[in-house]
């Protein structure tokens, strides 16, 4: 195996996606820190390793990835002792990339970069219609599992490491209400209960939390 080296954040939901993975296909790899908030992203020698400065990156023996979905499959595809994360089979990989590309696209970029971005910033006013795209992501999410116990279908997908961290990021915006979403928040207790998800997720879930109290908050505009 070559060496594997993660350039990551724990406040990161896709630098997450990608610790999940490696605690689950238990590969060992050095973990590097990189403070967004100090702009570490954006020295050249980062950017000569991630010419995009965003986290997460992962170098194998010298090969470099800059996206999480990319990440993910590929350790998988590379390190999975058998391919029940990322299955082989042409329709059930089909199901797990169209939930992968659902979480880079409307979950990841449109709904929670659209409120993380500006509070990054530090204008920490939140327009109504923002908190409202990610109950619709819920709506979304609650139908998908009500057939199924992962996003994808009946087992453990890499669809869900990327679903499961950036949806708990969101619930710092619109807390998940049981009740309303029961198939979720089975989903979401399930995945806790993996015996890496704690340190894989839950840590860094934490520090993003911490971060947003220590901003003050956010004022949601109607
Ligand atoms: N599509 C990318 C998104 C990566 C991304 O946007 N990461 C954020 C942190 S969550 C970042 O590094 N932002 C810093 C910046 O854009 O300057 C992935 O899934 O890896």
């Amino acid at each position: 195996m070559g060496k594997i080296v993660l350039y990551a954040i724990g406040g990161s939901a896709p630098s997450r996606a990608v610790l999940l993975t490696l605690k689950a296909l238990n590969v060992p790899f050095e973990y590097k820190f990189l403070n967004l908030l100090t702009g570490e992203n954006r020295t050249p020698a980062y950017l000569a390793i991630n010419p995009h400065g965003t986290v997460p990156a992962l170098s194998d023996d010298g090969e470099i990835l800059t996206d999480s979905h990319a990440i993910i499959t590929y350790l998988v595809d590379k390190y999975g002792t058998d391919d029940s994360l990322y299955p082989k089979d042409l329709i059930k990989r089909a199901k797990v990339n169209q939930f992968l590309f659902y979480e880079a696209t409307v979950v990841f970029d449109r709904t929670f970069l659209n409120i993380s971005r500006p509070i990054f910033n530090k204008n920490n006013v939140i327009t109504h219609a923002k908190i409202e795209a990610i109950y619709q992501v819920y709506e979304r999410l609650e139908s998908f599992l009500k057939e199924h116990a992962y996003v994808a279908g009946d087992q453990l997908t890499v669809a869900d490491f990327s679903l499961i961290a950036t949806i708990t990021t969101l619930f710092n915006f619109a807390q998940l209400d049981g009740g309303k979403y029961p198939k979720i928040a089975e989903w979401v207790k399930r995945l806790e209960e993996l015996p890496y998800y704690a340190e894989a997720n839950g840590e860094g879930l934490k520090q993003y939390s911490d971060f947003i109290k220590l901003i003050g908050g956010f004022k949601v505009l109607r």
